[in-house]
């Protein structure tokens, strides 16, 4: 028994040692060129004129510039299906700050940098926006527009007793993945075959642009990639924006292209998480019933739309919380702005709707004189109830965890002496809080969910594997090599997993939404099936001491094929958006977690002094890594909700925060000072199927980080309450230092008149 074990992760010597290789790590191919961006100084312009010569001219090294006029039609610049609204080369507009105009090719990388330095450039500027207040105001929007809409909502408002309103709004976030995004684009001499390395979790979207691109056919593109230094939803799409203009390159000069971006270029060009902004509207009994919801969901979606319209949907249908509503109607719309496309990012809008969710609550709570953990409490929805999508939940356990979390964590005694400590003391104030989540499973466009998977047994019995995602040291291959193992009943050292290549597995979705064990571990179960009928008849024959070096070297000489591919798709989903019917995810995995902060309320600096998260991640294939999971995704959404914050230039439309010195990601001293990390036990996942009744773990823990933010607000209500300040606090994301040491409302800062420039 192999599934279930915890395991260390396969390649955590070799990343710890240095010895793993990651795109850049490919030697140096002959005759290889460098590239370098020429990217779009100014979020709006027309572009007038593109002048490479200085840089092909004067600059020695450098062999050529490569744009729009190198592709084999037009048509070929423009990408991202369905909406194929952005081009890979900016033609003569540019729509924002950062869009790739050109690339220069060079015998290395300074030489290329000088190049792209030395292409002058001349814009014609026009007006451009940046922010979603800005986008509404002027009514710019993508051709985007969804709604979930349950019950009667007119009713449920006009017979409510009470009716609250506000504004939820919560900033983007920079992957900040160690690995920048990469890519080796080598053109084959024959037949206009090209193998591409990059960056990638979408190695199959990869090959089909890098074919658009190169005027070749799907199947003379190998895309491959052996492993990423993270991804985190950043490279689900727009990895391939580099990829492309390299392929492009190499296309057209012949020979091998190669481009890792610096930090600076990889956040100027990438795109983030989507900031969002909700104008929500309550109706709540008095007893604290939550009646109906009706929310107006924007987010900001960029110059182009990317996955835009998927997140503010996935947002959309994670709005409820963990709460039953009698009425919901929701309404989601992506704003079309100047800055940097935004993209997917762990989470994909869940947090941002469970965000607005978890802002309504406090908010409501705060209105009805309730503590909000008892509002929670009695608003969750019970066993097998629908959601406002109409899904049943089944294996329901939040209401399980909230009472386990609150008992582990000694939670109300806790909070008993931390309004004690917040009597006594003026200038440090202590806050708790306990945040449920539910993360549906499944990608929300319906075709994304399949996977494939390619088997070979060698006849020394060693076993290779091949499926259609990608490691970013999640350890998804660790659990797909105990899959493997087990189904095949070898060793785990005997089975490998090489890289990833659309030469193996063909069609692959990207490596998201949190189902890719899911997805991938059936394809290879199913492979291992078909190897496991046709190698029946030689273990009855040899014996339970046969080995698989045995038993595959009799099967290769009576000729029997030990190769075989597998293949899975998900059983049931397949939601109608507008009629409100047929099933939205798979299942939902859930979990509860509790923080405690202490604010020092004169500077706005805080220390979380302790976490407590609860994961229902069913029977976990390997516990070793969704605990590793589950820490660091609830160190980003800490991150995410109180530290992270992206800065624009208004001028220029530049983004400021370009790099660790001015963009923070948590730090060691950011981890809660004690963190206790569980998972559920002691339940049966009596509908769960999936392997071994398992449940996505990636993407589900990063909202838990949320509770250190409302603890946050927490303290802050105590802190307000010394000046006797009782405005219900509306607390925007991320709370960072300078946002905290305002909302404390004392004297000092009453006489600082801080007036906020973000145009609230
Ligand atoms: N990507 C996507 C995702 O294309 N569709 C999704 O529903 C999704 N969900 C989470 C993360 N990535
Ligand atoms: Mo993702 S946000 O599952 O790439």
């Amino acid at each position: 028994k192999i599934i279930g074990k915890e395991q260390p992760h396969v390649a955590a010597m070799k990343q710890c040692t240095g010895e793993a290789q990651y795109t850049d790590d490919i030697p140096l191919q002959r005759n290889e060129l460098y590239g370098c961006l020429v990217l779009s100084t100014k979020a709006h312009a027309k572009i007038l004129s593109v002048d490479a010569s200085p840089a092909l001219e004067t600059v020695l090294g450098v062999v050529d510039y490569v744009d729009h006029r190198d592709l084999p039609s037009p048509e070929a610049n423009w990408w991202r299906a369905p909406n194929c609204d952005e081009t890979f080369f900016a033609l003569d507009e540019v729509f924002s700050a950062g869009q790739p105009i050109g690339m220069v090719l060079a015998t290395s990388a300074k030489i290329a940098e000088a190049g792209a330095r030395a292409v002058r450039v001349a814009y014609e500027e026009l007006p451009a926006i940046f922010t979603i207040e800005e986008a509404i105001v002027a009514e710019s929007y993508f051709d985007h527009y969804r709604y979930i809409h349950d019950g009667d909502v007119e009713k449920a408002f006009a017979e409510a007793d009470h009716v609250f309103e506000g504004v939820a709004r919560m900033g983007g976030q920079e992957h900040f993945y160690l690995e920048t995004n990469a890519c080796v684009a080598i053109p084959k001499p024959e037949d206009g075959e090209m193998e591409i390395w990059s960056s990638t979790q979408n190695p199959s979207e990869t090959q089909a642009y890098v074919s658009q691109v190169t005027g070749v056919a799907a199947n003379k593109i190998v895309s491959k990639v052996k492993r990423l230094g993270g991804g985190f939803g950043g490279k689900e799409t727009r990895s391939i924006q580099l990829a492309a203009i390299c392929a492009t390159a190499a296309n057209k000069v012949k020979r091998p292209v190669r481009c890792m971006l610096n930090r600076d270029e990889d956040i100027l060009t990438s795109g983030q998480r989507h900031p969002f902004l909700a104008r929500w509207k309550v109706a709540v009994n008095k007893d604290g019933k939550l009646q109906a919801l009706d929310t107006d969901v924007f987010n900001n979606g960029g110059w182009c739309q990317d996955l835009s319209g998927a997140v503010v949907d996935r947002a959309l249908s994670h709005i409820d919380g963990c709460y039953k509503w009698k009425a919901v109607h929701v309404r989601g719309r992506v704003c079309k702005t100047n800055t940097v496309s935004n993209t997917a990012f762990r989470g994909f809008g869940g947090p941002q709707g469970m965000f607005i969710a978890e802002t309504y609550m406090e908010e409501v709570a705060d209105r009805l004189g309730m503590p909000v953990e008892k509002l929670r409490e009695i608003n969750f929805y019970k066993t097998d109830e629908p959601t406002h999508f109409r899904q049943e939940l089944k294996d329901w356990y939040v209401p399980l965890m909230y009472k386990q979390v609150l008992e582990e964590s000694d939670y109300d005694r806790r909070k008993k002496e931390a309004e004690e400590f917040n009597k006594k003391s003026k200038w440090k104030k202590r806050g708790l809080s306990i945040i449920p989540t539910k993360f549906g499973i499944s990608f929300t466009a319906l075709f994304l969910n399949q996977a494939g998977a390619l088997v070979h047994i060698y006849h020394d019995g060693s076993i290779l594997v091949a499926h259609g995602g990608t490691e970013m040291g999640q350890g998804l291959h660790t659990k797909m090599t105990m899959i493997c193992a087990e189904a095949l009943n070898v060793p785990l050292e005997t089975v490998f997993i090489s890289e990833t290549a659309t030469n193996t597995v063909a069609n692959g979705s990207s490596t998201a939404a949190s189902a890719s064990s899911d997805l991938n571990g059936y394809a290879i179960w199913n492979a291992c099936t078909q190897l496991n009928e046709r190698l029946a008849p030689y273990r009855e024959k040899m014996g339970p001491d046969a080995t698989m070096k045995d038993i595959a070297h009799a099967a290769y000489f009576d000729r029997v094929n030990l190769s075989a591919n597998g293949f899975y798709k998900t059983p049931d989903v397949g939601y109608v958006w507008g009629p409100n019917t047929g099933q939205m995810y798979f299942y939902f995995t859930q979990g509860v977690a509790a923080a405690e902060v202490e604010v020092d309320t004169l500077t706005g600096d805080w220390t979380c002094r302790r976490a407590d998260v609860k994961m229902d991640v069913g029977r976990s294939i390997n516990p070793a890594i969704d605990y590793g999971q589950i820490e660091g995704a609830f160190v980003q959404g800490l991150g995410l909700f109180t530290l992270e914050e992206s800065l624009w230039h208004r001028a220029s439309g530049q983004i400021f925060t370009k790099g660790p010195g001015a963009y923070k990601i948590p730090g060691f001293r950011d981890i809660p000072q004690e963190f206790n990390v569980s998972l559920l036990k002691d339940v049966n996942w009596e509908n769960l199927r999936t392997i071994q009744r398992s449940r996505g773990v990636g993407e589900p823990p990063l909202f838990m980080g949320s509770c250190v933010f409302f603890a946050i607000r927490d303290a802050l209500k105590a802190a307000r309450k010394e000046w006797g300040v009782e405005e219900v606090l509306s607390l925007r994301s991320p709370a960072t230092v300078e946002r905290i040491r305002i909302s404390c409302a004392d004297p000092i800062i009453r006489r600082a008149h801080v007036v906020s420039q973000e145009g609230e």
